[in-house]
């Protein structure tokens, strides 16, 4: 019973603080919720950037050629921006990026952010595990304020994502990705599951708070190092400072173990159940598509499972570069019509089906 003055405004402060939370809660955050279930929102890494037989003609897709339809989710690499690159280490321009990823956002898509960033110490690239950067940088560290400044300019990217009305666009941010592998200066080789907690937490609250991203949502994403829940949590930052729960996965899939994809994904979703956060497959699909039955056969077989399918919001392949390799195949491929089989299942959502989902789910 609410019969004195200080229990009343106790109480209008409760009201006041879980009126703010929903007014708060980030846009994507509500979508995703909104359509969990109604399928797995279909992703590919630098989609409108250029494909197998193209390159940065706008309104182009590799997926859009197969499918008809552009994938709901678009993934962008951010590796070069904190070196004041023109272009991304995949030669993406950052201009043609942002211009791509608004027009992805207005279209109804969802934009996610990878980041390989070049050591702020000596100007290496992510892949190289000769020295020891993450100590250096974390606060304390030689290094601790150029790597602020490295996340300044992140931070100036991500400010420019604008609609018309200039106010700043949702996005997932997915940093320090596949910390469970030794290939990156912030994986097992050349730091330890304590330094790479405060590498996460620390860039996350940067970024949230003195650069002020509160449209940022963000992903944890190890490689495939993990059978149980506490495993998969070894580099866990914590629930403050994580949106998705996510797991990038290859080489199951190359070994034609899509049972133990089934079963991480598992230990991820029930994890994102209790945390009451959102789970994804945030990388995946295998390299050059060599098996032409691939998409139905092993990736679809997998996201078809019924604790997936109800639960996981979204899968993404990776980029497609005839240059290096491709995840989705062109429309000329051997693979494409597989391709577009499994796109067409209903359990898999596209642009146009996420729009029609969120529509009906209001
Ligand atoms: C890797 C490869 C590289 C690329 C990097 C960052 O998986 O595709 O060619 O530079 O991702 O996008």
């Amino acid at each position: 019973m609410i019969n004195n003055p200080t229990q009343i405004l106790i109480a209008l402060l409760i009201f006041a603080c879980s009126c703010n939370k929903s007014i708060n809660q980030n846009p994507i955050e509500i979508e995703l919720k909104a359509v969990k279930g109604k399928g797995i929102l279909f992703g590919h890494q630098d989609d409108l950037a250029y494909g197998m037989n193209w390159s940065y003609i706008k309104g182009e897709s590799d997926v859009k050629r197969v499918s008809g339809d552009y994938p709901a989710l678009f993934g962008w690499e951010l590796g070069g921006i904190e070196m004041k690159h023109t272009h991304n280490l995949d030669s993406v321009p950052f201009e043609y990026m942002r211009e791509m990823s608004i027009k992805a956002y207005e279209m109804g898509g969802i934009n996610t952010f990878s980041w390989h960033p070049f050591s702020v110490i000596n100007g290496e690239s992510s892949w190289n595990t000769e020295s020891v950067v993450v100590k250096h940088i974390l606060p304390g560290g030689s290094h601790h304020s150029q790597f602020k400044n490295q996340l300044d300019i992140l931070a100036d990217f991500f400010k420019s994502l604008q609609n018309k009305e200039g106010e700043m666009l949702p996005f997932i941010f997915r940093p320090w990705h596949e910390m469970d592998g030794s290939w990156f200066w912030w994986g097992t080789k050349t730091c330890t599951t304590e330094e790479v907690k405060e590498l996460f937490q620390f860039s996350v609250q940067y970024l949230r708070e003195e650069k002020a991203l509160t449209s940022m949502l963000v992903a944890y994403s190890p490689d495939r190092n993990f059978k149980s829940k506490s495993e998969y949590l070894t580099w866990y930052p914590g629930d403050d400072y994580v949106d998705i729960l996510g797991m990038d996965n290859y080489y199951d899939f190359k070994l034609g173990k899509e049972k133990q994809v089934i079963e991480k994904l598992h230990v991820v979703i029930e994890l994102a159940k209790e945390k009451n956060k959102l789970s994804a497959l945030t990388e995946t699909g295998l390299s050059n598509v060599t098996d032409s039955l691939w998409f139905t056969q092993k990736l679809g077989k997998v996201l078809n499972d019924s604790l997936i399918s109800k639960e996981l919001s979204y899968a993404m392949v990776w980029r497609s570069d005839p240059k290096v390799h491709f995840y989705f195949p062109a429309e000329d491929h051997a693979a494409a019509p597989d391709a577009r089989e499994f796109l067409n299942h209903p359990n898999i959502l596209l642009l146009k089906d996420f729009n029609r989902e969120k529509k009906q789910s209001n």
